[in-house]
Order: C-alpha cells, then structure tokens, then sequence
C-alpha cells in the first residue's frame, strides 16, 4: 500500500501501530534498533549509557502502544477524569517500574543476555529522578501509579524541574549539597512537546472596561510572560494494558520577549532575560514541610498550574468543549497548598477570557478542586504577602479579594456579630504583614478537604481548621495515604514477593487485602524458617549495596534498626541518637555490661534543607558519634552506626526489605501521617513508634502484641505544654539521660570541640519544642523490650509475619478506592 492511502481517518493513521510482540526475538530486535538507529553505536563500540537508554527506549516502546491504546479510549467517551496537581513527583528509577507493568522483566533479561548484557549493569546506570523533597512527593508517585493500576482516568500535572533535590555527600561529618544535574545523561523517560507551547503571564496591573454587551469586564495588562513546555511520562498500570499520564511542564523564554530586547540592540540582555524566564523550572525547593516564601517559588506555583488549567482546557477536550461543563469532565486534587493558585486562575479563566458572570464561575469552580492538606506544623501552612501577590499576579489578587468578600458575608451571616471569627477565618491574614492564607483559600473553594490518617483528619477539623469544619462539617474527610506495593513490596523485595505468591498465589500485588492469607502461617515453623531466610537473604543484599555504594562495612547478625526520612527537628532524629549514645554511655562507664547488649545496627538515611541550621547540626553530631562508636573497641562490636549519604528512593528499596525495626517517632500530633511506617510494615519489620499519624492505624491492624508503642499520646502532649514545659526537670532527675547529653556535651563524640555540639545540647536543655526530652525514658523502655523480644526469634518472626498479613491496607490502591469514593466519583476500569 502506498503512503498516499494513509487519510486521516485510515487505521493506521488513528490508532496506535501495535506493540512489539512479547518475545525475546523481537525484544533484540528492538533493542538492537534502538542503539544503532537511536544511539547510532553497534553493539560492539556501546557503552553502558548507550545500553542502557536503548533499553530504556525499548521498553518504552512496547508503554507506548499501550499509552497511545489508552488516551485514544479516553477521548472517546466524556468521563470525569482527576487532574492531580503536584509541585513534587519523587518518581525514582522508572526502568524495573516499567519491566514489571508490561510483564517484560524476564523477556529483557534473557534478550540482553543473548548481546552479552548483564540486566543488573544497566539498572544501576539509571539516575533515578528526585522531583520531590519526601513523603508529600513520593505519595503523589505512589497515587499516579495505583490509578493507573486501577483503570481510573487521572493526569498527573507538575513540574520538570531541571535540578531535582539536591545530591547529598558528608565532608567531615558535616552535609554538602550538590546540584542533582539528573538530565545531563539524557532522559529516556520523557517525551518532549516542544511545539506545544502554553502561555503564560506575570506581573503588569489591570484595567476596567465595558465590553460590547455594556457589562463591566477587567482586562490583565500583562508585565512579562514565559512559554510552557510539555513533557510527558508514562505512568503504566500493573499488567493492565493501562497506560496513563503524567504532564510535567518547564519553562521557556517568549520569543516575542527576546526579540525586543535584542532589537534594542542589547544582545548581552536579551539573553540574560531568557535566563530570567527560564529559572523558573530550573530547581526543585529543597525545604520539605517549610515554605520559604521566596518569589521564585510562587512563579513555580502559578506557572504549572496555569499551564495545567490551559491544558486540560484547550488540549484534552473537544474543540466544541463548553467550560460549563468543566465539573463533569475534571476534579482538581490539590496536593497540599502549592498548586492552590490554580482557583484564583480557574476563575480567571471563567469571568475573563470566557466571560461568564462572577457567580456562574464560582459556582462552578467550586466544584472543581479538592484539597488534601499534609501538616499540622503551623510554619508549614503556606502564606503569600499581599504585595508580592499584587506585583507578580495583580488580576489573581483583586479575584482572591472578592471570594474572601463573598465568603466572609457568608461567615458573618452564619455568626452575626462574631467578629473575632471573621478574622480568623479570613483568606487574608494581617500579621506579621498583611498575607494571603492558601489553607483557607483551598478550603473555601473546595469540595472536599482531606488529612492523610484518621489522628490527623481529627485534630485537623478539630484544630488546625475547626472554624471551617464547624461552619461546613460534611467538608471534612479522612483518607489515610498508602504506597505502592508494586514498587515497595514486589520490586523491592523479589525474595519476599517469591515466598508470597508460592503461598498464596499471584494476584495480591493488584490486590493487597490478600495478604490476609498469610496470617495463619504465622503459626507454621517452616513458613517463618523461610520468612528469616528472606530477611537474612536481604540483609545480605543491603550489606553488599553499601559496601559499593558508600564503602560501609556491615557487620553480620545484628538487629537491623533503620531510622529513614527527612531531617526535621519534629521527627527527633535527636531522640534516636540519644538512645544509642546512652547505650555507648553505659557501656563506656562500666554501668553495661556489653555482653547484655542486643547487637545493632542503626541505620541512618536523612537530608536537611539546606539553611536548616538545627538538622544540619543533628548530622553532623550522628556522623561524629558514629565514628567515635563503631572504633571504640569497649563496645565489642555490639553496637554499630550507618549514616549512608544521599537517602534516596532507589535506597530506601534496598534498605527498608532488610530492616527488622522501623524507628517512627516523631512527637505525637505532629507527623501527618508517615508512609515510610506502611512501607517498613510491609517488608516484615516491627515498628517502634509513638502514638502519632498513621501509626496509629498500623498498630490497630497489626495489634499491640506486634508494635512497640512509647510515648505521650497528642493530649497529653497538648496537657505537658499547657502546663509548660521544662526540658531541664527531665535532664536534672534522668541519670542515664544527663550522662548521655554530658558525654554529647563534652566533645566525646567532636574531637573535643564542646562548641560543636553547643547548638544541639543547648536547645535540648533550654527548648527542645518537639519534647524529646520528655519521651526519653519511655522510648529508653519500649527499646529494651525490642531487645528482650528480638531474643525470641521465633516470637518475632511471628510478628513480623503478622506485620505484613495484616498491612494490605497500606496499599494506595486503598487509597484511591477511598478518594474515588468520597471524593472524585469517578469511574475506574477504563
Ligand atoms: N509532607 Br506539608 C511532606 O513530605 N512535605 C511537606 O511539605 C508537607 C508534608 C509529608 C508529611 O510530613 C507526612 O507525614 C505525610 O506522610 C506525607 O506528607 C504524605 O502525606
């Protein structure tokens, strides 16, 4: 057939050209295409990038006939579709992700052995890409991944950052941070969209004016704009055929702009502004839960968001499309409050561009926008002075201005004369400067607001928002998060996922309440005989991973005690070096015999942002006690300290499979919810934790008999500060607990420089607002009954079995069954 016959309308021209056949024959032949015509290398003079992006590029073929098959179903009928909103995507390595969904794995393995390719050579090559900061980010990877598992129409919309969170390495204990350049090697990932460019406008002032039909209409005079770029990522379903979106957008300078400048005959300026313009993708914030407030952070917010809206408008919808119909097509879910820019731009959109009178567009944005909220720490809720608001996005500001007036009439009519209310509840706040309260905007305009585990959802309507959840009670909801078994369980633990499936058959990773078929071998001594020998076979692999990858050397048959997530004063990282230097503490002073001592291993993995002065201290004081502890020979070996640089998402599904205990302490009523606990739990690891996020609920399912619980509960932590709180009473009546911080204080561990553990002992003494102090001799207690029940291998085993029977519903699947549920309404199955 000759070209000429390919009409637009011919098969050929419409539908996806059908995958390569799933053989290992055809996989070399694909792949060998791919590095000669795509790299231009034979396979003789490749190198290992050559190989392993035409791997990358291969199995992206066979994604793509099933992305091209799913978008193609998608136009054809008008469901409502979720359009999740995301400063952050901590997507890490997409290689295995995608090997697995199209069932590919063993197809690639043997296809790259018949070249004389090792499969596990190139997975290494990947550099994993870090667009998220921590928990916030990895949930939105996790989400993306379980809706497309689930069939369920969503689009992920966010940012491609050209530096992801920053590369961590220790000079002399202390942390430096390197520029994450993940894109130098080329990303195969990714599908660029250079043509599909998407306006967008900044700073300038607006006027009034009368349109045609005499009504009074604003016009934005805009100050500069930048071009949106397009980029898309797979996000493939688990061996569904399902292949979704993700949208990442990055900036680009206007030709226009340049070009007035150039013609000004300023060369040198033209392209300085093109730099101006294009910084705004350039870098990921790298603060997690600590909004800086920095302008170039709310020129990222509104530009992928205002990219988004412009896109699933103009791009995903028929050209006939009637924006009256928007809540039928989309539901906007909010990722915390960094996209909420995106309400004051959809009413934009409605009143401006398409011209529809105030009320017909609030009624409609109303129903647009969901909003999950993931604090309850108040300097994370975000805040935006009104003047940066009114230089950068005037038009935005008078918009926000009228929904306040709207919302606070309503306010005032359902409370007359309760003007203190009013203030409170105001979207503009007036102190420290007069600011705009993205939390109470989010709320206002949106459907539904969720927390992300019951304790949170509660003190959220309970706290943080009671006046709004008093004013709109049925506003309020609770969906716990949940992660990924596919990444987390059936990537990260091949040798668990095997004892799984030999068990009870295939099917739990799509479907995560089966493991509940696991409990009654619980009981069976051969089961736990293999479930240690997965335990074992996986410390084995992380001991190697370090060895390699950090030059640490692990000793063997200890307790493997992981303490993984960002460094933040809250999470009191501080409280877990406390209980290993008292133990060290013990041993040194004779008061412990070492003997007594159960081997550990404490496995550190952390960042701190950058200008956090307190967190980059507590790294440097646990890299400093770790060198002084592992070469102390008192010790006896008994105790070790593992701080590997860079924790990261291809880390932590080594790390976490291996670990027997889950260390999750944060101060009760201030970690939101905590995923990391689902993943731990999930891999067979017992959790040591306080009363706090989602804990709450793992040690529901699991039962106490299978949890280490410590601490102050959320009210009695509220009660201790009510009363006041004296960190210096416990130092003062604690014996082990002020030798501990006098060892610290010293300059045992800092080479005798008492001044560089000045900042940490001081503020534990004399501050210490996370309440470490105060939990100590608890958290000092439920670790020695880790200990005496470790001792009991059997006993443990059972638990940690039980641990994973009784995890299923930490899958995000659960999740998104319960967003769809009570939120998004949509259908899944497509
Ligand atoms: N979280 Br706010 C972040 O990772 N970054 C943030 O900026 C904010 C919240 C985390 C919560 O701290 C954690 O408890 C939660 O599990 C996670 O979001 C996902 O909801």
């Amino acid at each position: 057939e000759r070209g000429a016959s390919l009409e637009p309308s011919h098969p050929l021209a419409r539908g996806p050209v059908a995958s390569p056949p799933h053989s290992v024959d055809a996989f070399v032949k694909e792949f060998l295409r791919e590095l000669n015509y795509g790299q231009g290398v034979p396979l003789s003079r490749s190198s290992l990038n050559d190989q392993y992006l035409a791997l990358a590029r291969t199995v992206r073929g066979y994604l793509t006939a099933r992305w091209l098959e799913t978008a193609r179903k998608r136009r054809s009928h008008t469901e409502r579709a979720v359009g999740y909103l995301s400063a952050e995507y901590l997507l890490g390595r997409q290689l295995d992700n995608a090997l697995l969904a199209t069932d590919l794995t063993q197809i690639a393995e043997d296809a790259l052995h018949a070249c004389g390719i090792e499969l596990d050579a190139l997975r290494q090559v990947e550099v994993e890409p870090g667009l998220g900061n921590g928990g916030l980010g990895r949930l939105a990877a996790c989400f993306i991944d379980s809706m497309a598992t689930m069939g369920a129409p969503c689009i992920g919309y966010g940012l491609r950052y050209e530096y992801g969170i920053f590369k961590q390495t220790f000079v002399d204990g202390r942390q430096i941070e390197i520029p994450d350049n993940w894109l130098s090697m080329g990303d195969p990932w990714e599908i660029a969209h250079p043509e599909m460019e998407v306006p967008v406008h900044f700073g300038g002032h607006t006027e009034r004016y009368v349109d045609e039909a005499g009504r009074d209409r604003v016009k934005w005079i805009h100050g500069w704009d930048v071009l949106g770029i397009r980029y898309n990522y797979m996000v493939p379903g688990y061996q569904n055929g399902v292949v979704n979106t993700l949208r990442l957008w990055r900036a680009r300078a206007t030709r226009a702009f340049d070009l007035d400048i150039f013609n000004a005959g300023d060369y040198a300026q033209a392209v300085r502004s093109q730099t101006f313009a294009e910084n705004i993708s350039k870098v990921l914030y790298p603060e997690d839960s600590t909004p800086q407030g920095k302008e170039l952070r709310l020129q990222q917010q509104y530009f992928f968001v205002a990219c988004s809206l412009y896109d699933f408008i103009k791009h995903t919808q028929p050209t006939d499309f009637d924006v009256r119909d928007l809540p039928e097509r989309i539901i906007f879910q909010l990722n915390d409050t960094h996209p909420v820019i995106a309400i004051p731009e959809l009413m934009r959109l409605l009143v401006d561009d398409y011209g529809l009178e105030w009320e017909d567009a609030w009624g409609i944005t109303r129903q647009c926008f969901a909003y999950t909220c993931h604090t309850l720490l108040p300097e994370a809720l975000e805040v935006w002075p009104v003047s940066l608001m009114e230089r950068l996005l005037p038009r935005h500001m008078e918009i926000i201005y009228r929904i306040n007036e709207g919302f606070l009439d309503e306010v005032r009519e359902a409370y007359p004369g309760d003007e203190l209310r009013v203030r409170r509840m105001s979207i503009i706040g007036d102190h420290p400067e007069r600011s705009v309260r993205m939390a109470h905007l989010a709320t206002v305009a949106s459907v539904k607001v969720n927390g992300v585990a019951e304790l949170h959802s509660q003190l959220l309507r309970d706290k943080v928002l009671n006046d709004f959840a008093e004013l709109w009670p049925d506003k309020f909801t609770n969906v716990t998060n949940g992660v990924t078994p596919r990444r987390f369980v059936r990537q990260a633990n091949p040798y668990l996922s095997k004892l799984i499936t030999d068990t009870i058959g295939v099917g739990w990773v799509a479907n995560l309440d089966r493991l509940e078929e696991l409990e009654v071998y619980a009981e069976d001594e051969d089961f736990r005989e293999k479930f240690r020998a997965v335990k074992a076979a996986n410390k084995e692999r992380i001991t190697r991973v370090l060895q390699r990858r950090d030059g640490i050397a692990l000793p063997e048959g200890h307790l493997l005690d992981v303490m993984v997530k960002r460094l933040h004063e809250y999470k009191r990282q501080s409280l877990k070096l406390l209980h290993i230097v008292t133990l060290y503490d013990g041993i040194i002073s004779g008061r412990l015999d070492p003997a007594s001592v159960t081997p550990r291993t404490v496995v550190f993995g952390a960042k701190a942002a950058p200008g956090y002065r307190m967190a980059k201290e507590t790294i440097y004081l646990i890299n400093s006690a770790a060198t002084v502890i592992n070469a102390d020979p008192r010790v006896e070996g008994r105790l070790f300290m593992a701080f590997p640089a860079n924790y990261n998402v291809t880390l932590a599904e080594r790390l976490i499979p291996a670990a027997d205990l889950s260390e999750q302490i944060s101060l009760a009523g201030k970690e939101a919810s905590g995923t990391g606990n689902m993943k731990f739990a999930l891999n067979g690891a017992l959790t040591i934790g306080t009363d706090d996020g989602a804990n709450v609920e793992i040690r529901r399912l699991v039962g106490d008999d299978n949890f280490f619980l410590f601490g102050m509960d959320e009210p009695q932590v509220a009660e201790l500060q009510a009363r006041g709180y004296r960190p210096a009473d416990y130092y003062e009546t604690n014996e082990n607990l002020r030798s501990a911080i006098n060892l610290i204080a010293s300059g045992h561990f800092t080479g005798g420089d008492r001044d560089a553990a000045g900042l940490f002992v001081g503020d534990l003494l004399s501050n210490d607002a996370f309440l470490a102090l105060a939990d100590y001799q608890s958290y000092m207690d439920a670790q020695a009954r880790v200990e005496a029940y470790y001792a009991d291998q059997e006993a443990w085993t059972k638990s940690a079995i039980l641990n994973v029977a009784r995890s299923g519903y930490f899958s995000s699947d659960r999740s998104m069954r319960d967003y769809i549920d009570r939120i998004w309404h949509v259908k899944t199955g497509v």
